[in-house]
């Protein structure tokens, strides 16, 4: 039995990483003013060269890259390496403005996939596991990094790709796959459907979900491992930076330890910049200190979380975060209040409801309102206009003492809200329009 655990890296004193790190940032400093004008130019401006760069504590002296950088260097303008040495890109989905497209060399591509299969390990993935990846295979780097991952814990890998979803209980049942691989809400939809179809946790041969890409709650994981009588565990990474495996979630699914020979993550303070002390919430910015055709330096992901360097029962010692909470950018400022959507999933999930709801978000006379549509599950369902009326009574209390504010709650039909078979589509903020 093979594993791709590697405690000499994965458990290393915190001085031995350091001394890692220290090696792999100066180089990587030195790599990008070399290769890359446009950081260097940033550089430049803050009056920097690479010699300023020492070790890990000069780190908060360089530059911030943020999602407007890289659509001014569209496509090329950050790429460390040229054309001829990369192999691979990937994109992210680009909803609002340009794509990003990052780009890979193959020692990038072995460096990811490296990441997803300690993951994977991690989940409890062997040789002997069948790893079945219902991510999206092609641009979005959920399919291919999870797929490169299994190839190299040398699972039987079953590239189902998103979509299709009773011919994926068909492979799942039939090949009598061991771990999932897909986005939260598919999971959950998947877990439905086969709960539809007869088939209870014990006859589902899954052990484990590997499953990221989006912000989910605690609650959503109990009733997704309740449903389909798995562990779950969680996964984070954003294409700018390779993609999943940036940081994964042991047995102890206390936070997701970060790859930190790979990447060094800080948490800041997202209006000044600052860096924040260890577990304070704030903006994660990212380092990466060994890719080489798209090296970013102190990354603004806009992901807000937390980070910890508590001792993890499982031994390893690169930092964990915590669930992300959402994203600067995803975060809905209604009537002065800032709320999350994963803060409205908590109260629903609390209340008994699956995570199908839509939150949609309006201002009229001036004022903004917030409705939140929910699905009834199918054991809820009725018709009784009374008990759907103190059940909704019931929602908005429980979102009033959450969020300090007023709902709209609208509870629906089973299955009336579109499922997602990538990342769902929480917020329809008609505001901005
Ligand atoms: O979502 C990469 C990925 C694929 C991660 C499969 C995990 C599994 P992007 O499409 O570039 O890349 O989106 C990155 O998704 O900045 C977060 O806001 C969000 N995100 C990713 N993983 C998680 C997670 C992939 N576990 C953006 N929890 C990130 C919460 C997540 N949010």
């Amino acid at each position: 039995m093979e594993r791709y655990f590697q405690p000499e890296i994965e458990c290393a004193p915190r001085e031995e990483m350091i001394k890692l790190q220290n090696e792999k940032l100066v180089k990587q400093v030195q790599h990008v003013w070399d290769n890359v004008p446009y950081y260097r130019k940033k550089m430049e401006a803050k009056g920097l060269t690479p010699a300023d760069i020492k070790t890990i504590d000069d780190l908060h002296k360089l530059p911030f890259l943020c999602k407007d950088d890289l659509r001014e260097a569209y496509p090329y303008g950050l790429m460390g390496k040229p054309l001829k040495d990369c192999v691979r890109i990937q994109s992210t989905s680009g909803t609002t403005g340009k794509r990003v497209v990052a780009f890979y060399t193959q020692h990038d591509i072995d460096l990811w996939e490296d990441c997803c299969a300690r993951a994977i390990t991690a989940a409890g993935g062997t040789n002997e596991s069948v790893c079945q990846v219902s991510y999206g295979y092609g641009l979005f780097t959920g399919g291919p990094g999870l797929n490169g991952g299994s190839h190299k814990v040398g699972c039987l890998t079953v590239p189902t790709s998103s979509g299709n979803t009773d011919r994926q209980i068909m492979f799942i049942m039939d090949l009598q796959a061991t771990i999932l691989c897909c986005t939260p809400s598919y999971a959950a939809y998947l877990g439905e459907r086969m709960k539809e179809m007869g088939f209870g946790p014990d006859d589902i041969p899954l052990k484990a979900g590997i499953f990221g890409a989006e912000a989910w709650s605690e609650e959503m994981r109990r009733d997704i491992e309740k449903t389909l009588g798995i562990k779950a565990y969680d996964i984070y990474g954003l294409t700018e930076l390779s993609g999943p495996g940036v940081s994964f979630e042991c047995s102890a699914q206390q936070g997701m330890h970060v790859n930190e020979d790979h990447f060094i993550p800080e948490i800041i303070d997202p209006v000044t910049g600052e860096v924040l002390p260890e577990g304070q919430q704030g903006e994660l910015v990212f380092t990466s200190l060994d890719k080489e055709a798209f090296p970013l330096l102190r990354y603004r992901t806009r992901d807000i979380c937390t980070l910890t360097r508590e001792k993890c029962p499982c031994g390893r010692t690169h930092v964990r975060m915590g669930k992300p909470k959402g994203r600067t950018d995803d975060m809905l400022i209604i009537r002065g209040v800032n709320v999350f959507p994963s803060q409205i999933e908590t109260v629903l999930i609390n209340h008994g409801y699956a995570a199908n709801y839509q939150i949609v978000v309006d201002r009229v006379n001036n004022t903004d309102t917030l409705d939140v549509q929910v699905e009834m599950t199918p054991e809820m369902f009725t018709d009784n206009v009374g008990e759907i009326q103190a059940r909704q009574k019931a929602l908005v209390e429980g979102l009033r003492s959450m969020l300090g504010l007023t709902a709209r709650v609208t509870l629906v039909a089973p299955k009336t809200i579109a499922r997602s078979e990538g990342k769902a589509v929480r917020v329809v903020d008609k505001r901005k329009i």
